[in-house]
């Protein structure tokens, strides 16, 4: 074939050295020891993706494999089968795009692996696939194209922040579908967020990062590189700060990242805004919110003699509110005190705040301001990408959501994080392990069924009623009707009473059941120890009545967009409670996958070092056995590589075989005889009771030529027929 005549270095290379295994179901020995030794051999090779059957596996290399993306590597893999080329994430993205066009079905990539393993630069080469496939020049593709390349570093500035485990860690979970038509140019897309880490606004942990645009804008107002005079404006009053000055950015003793210029990020990403519709009024406006987040974090309070909170310095207090366009007497008092509306009758009274209190406060307000913002800035996006009608269009969704998170201390938001990943694997499970054996059976195939850890189990304990979620709901929900109390001390009381579950551990042997301040989940993953404390704030997650009427009352036109004022006449609007948010979000992400075609990419990490060249054996192992890859690898082994009903099975081959065509009355007779034409033997395929598995994919590039010239065929008759009768 012409690829092997390709003198594209990385085609010829990855084509001529066969280093270890590439698909790991044809290992000799089926042990996860010896898959690990096969990915990293050929890691060293540089050769970082392989597959299993139809997943593929991509493992980080920590450095740029020269030409492994470059254009002649595209254009060997542009309109070629998967399987005729080695394993890379452009055959993937061709598979996916080509059955889209071919077969007109929605096709979903689900890219998993834990934090660090390659999810968001798996994505961004999808994109950048896709956005090298459509070669349409109208001008409403090359619009799509452009905002969705753009709107990645304008998410990522506001969504990615550095980690411990990652210099560049999604904090949110994202979900873009590229909608199609017909003839195969982007007409638009959709991208849908899932829960922002937003308490790393006001918190990192030592060594970690607030959001990235934090960093950019300090840097920007320093280095006078702001070209607007209204944007400048709003930088100015932080002109000559430094991120230690700020305490939302000073605690974790961490302000730069290697190898990132945050200036440079910041022409990027207020470029991206541009791209993206967002005008300069609100651009000026988005970075003033901004600016006022880091002002209101040095808002500081001090006890007065009666114990009341009272706000130190008015100084950074009275910035925050002029940039937020707020009176700052309004905010002030907000900060420090409380409306309590009493008993039956209603009356309303302020009661001052304590110094914890009005910290809380203050927090929860610059925690609404950004995640406020980020949603806006999302709805921007896809604004600007254009709502098609989707009913009409063929779509490739992507799946690029935080990974797998067990961290020294572990909170509400690893909590949310480690719950969609159960979801996702959950996915993964229904539709290639359980999925795969059910229908087996399901069809009457002799099968030798494989066990495998079904994490549903673990799903059930967090989202089921009487579960982890609904109890904390439920507490949240009392303790708020009953005026407050100590929420995580009775979420634990109610856990260790009516949450028992063999995947929940809560250990009381040292003490009362008040002293219990962790429990333990056992995830697919591995056990991960939660905290309580902080848990029921950070479900409910709500800012107080005051704070919210006073963001309300701005004069600002985007902050009128952000907190839209209530409608008149409404009563307190029943809050969804974050966990609550995140469960439905998995279940309709749950919807959205299972109605598309799925693709897998598995990440693995092979390192905690983040160095190229380092490869951790037992940690690699850890992720090969809790992925379920050994599972996926004897399943699949025993399994057969296509299968489909055999009425849609004649839809498309029937043409190739006088047996079949134009008439075919017998399913079952003429599958066998489609298969026969195309020289499957016997032992190749199986029939079973609605459906035809064949063992290898080979036989069906078979049928597609056959069929290819059977069409071609056609289409010559017609053309000479229409010719006579012309
Ligand atoms: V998290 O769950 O968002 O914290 P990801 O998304 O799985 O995580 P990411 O894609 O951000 O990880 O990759 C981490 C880093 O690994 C990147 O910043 C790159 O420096 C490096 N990386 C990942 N994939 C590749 C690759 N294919 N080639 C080279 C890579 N470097
Ligand atoms: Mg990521």
């Amino acid at each position: 074939m012409d690829y092997f005549l390709t003198t594209d270095p990385w085609v010829r290379k990855a084509l001529s050295e066969p280093v270890g295994v590439e698909d790991l179901t044809l290992l000799s020995d089926i042990a996860a020891d010896k898959a690990v030794d096969n990915l990293r051999t050929r890691l060293k090779a540089d050769l970082i993706y392989g597959s299993i059957g139809a997943v593929l596996l991509s493992v980080n290399p920590f450095k740029p494999i020269e030409g492994m993306y470059s254009p002649g590597v595209f254009d060997v893999y542009r309109g070629r089968a998967r399987h005729e080329l080695p394993s890379h994430i452009f055959g993937l993205t061709e598979s996916a795009y080509t059955a889209m066009l071919d077969k007109g079905e929605n096709q979903a990539i689900v890219i998993t692996g834990e934090s660090g393993a390659g999810k968001t630069e798996a994505a961004k080469k999808i994109l950048e696939y896709l956005a090298a496939a459509t070669t349409g020049s109208t001008p409403e593709l090359l619009r799509v194209k452009e905002i969705f390349l753009e709107s990645n570093p304008l998410l990522e500035a506001f969504g990615n922040a550095k980690t411990v485990r990652n210099d560049n860690s999604s904090r949110f979970g994202k979900y873009f579908a590229l909608f199609f038509k017909g003839s195969g140019d982007a007409v638009g897309g959709r991208i849908t967020k899932y829960l922002l880490e937003k308490s790393r606004v006001v918190k990192q942990s030592p060594n970690e990062r607030n959001f990235h645009i934090f960093y950019q804008v300090v840097a920007a107002a320093n280095q006078g590189i702001e070209k607007s005079a209204a944007v400048q404006s709003k930088l100015s009053t932080i002109q000559g700060c430094k991120p230690q000055d700020f305490d939302f950015l000073n605690r974790s003793g961490c302000f730069t990242v290697h190898g990132v210029d945050d200036a440079k990020e910041y022409r990027t990403v207020q470029h991206a805004m541009q791209v993206c519709g967002i005008s300069e009024e609100d651009r000026a406006s988005l970075m003033g919110i901004l600016v006022a987040i880091l002002w209101l974090g040095n808002v500081q309070f001090v006890a007065n003699p009666a114990g009341n909170a009272q706000i130190q310095d008015l100084g950074p207090a009275d910035k925050a509110a002029a940039l937020l366009e707020i009176p700052g007497k309004l905010l002030q008092d907000a900060l420090v005190s409380r409306a309590i509306t009493s008993g039956g009758r209603g009356s309303t009274y302020f009661s001052p705040q304590t110094v914890p209190q009005a910290e809380e406060a203050r927090n929860a307000l610059a925690k609404a301001l950004y995640s406020n913002s980020f949603d806006w800035i999302v709805s921007k996006v896809n604004e600007a990408i254009g709502v098609v009608d989707s009913k009409s269009c063929v779509s490739i969704g992507v799946l690029d959501i935080y990974g797998f998170e067990i961290l020294e201390h572990n909170s509400f938001e690893q909590f949310c994080i480690n719950y969609v990943n159960e979801k996702l694997q959950q996915i993964f499970i229904t539709l290639t392990l359980r999925g795969e054996q059910e229908e087996y059976k399901a069809e009457g195939i002799s099968w030798e069924p494989v066990q495998f850890f079904d994490n549903k189990v673990v799903c059930d304990l967090i989202e089921k009623r009487g579960g982890i979620l609904s109890t904390l709901d439920d507490c949240c929900k009392q303790m708020m009707k009953q005026g407050g109390g100590e929420v995580d001390a009775e979420f634990i009381k109610r856990c260790i009473d009516t949450v028992r579950h063999d995947h929940l551990e809560i250990d009381t042997k040292f003490g009362r059941e008040s002293d219990v301040t962790k429990f333990d989940i056992k995830h697919y993953a591995g056990k991960v120890t939660y905290d309580i404390e902080g848990l029921s704030d950070k479900n409910r997650d709500s800012v107080h009545d005051e704070l919210l009427n006073v963001a309300q009352g701005s004069s600002n036109a985007l902050m009128q967009q952000l907190f839209p004022p209530k409608a008149a006449g409404a009563g307190r609007a029943q809050v969804k409670t974050a966990g609550s948010q995140i469960k439905d979000q998995a279940a309709q992400l749950v919807i959205d996958l299972s109605s598309a075609v799925p693709h897998y990419i598995r990440c693995i990490k092979p390192n905690q070092s983040k160095q190229p060249g380092d490869f951790d054996v037992d940690f690699t192992l850890h992720q090969v056995q809790y992925l379920g890859l050994m599972e996926n690898v004897r399943i699949r082994r025993a399994g057969f590589a296509y299968r489909n009903s055999m009425a849609r099975f004649l839809f498309r081959y029937a043409c190739i075989c006088p047996e079949t065509w134009p008439q075919c009355d017998d399913l079952i007779a003429g599958t066998h005889a489609v298969l026969k034409m195309a020289g499957v033997d016997e032992a190749g395929y199986r029939i079973g009771k609605t459906k035809v598995f064949v063992r290898h994919p080979d036989p069906l590039l078979v049928l597609e030529d056959l069929r290819k010239e059977k069409v071609l065929e056609c289409v010559l008759r017609i053309q000479k027929a229409a010719r006579a009768y012309l």
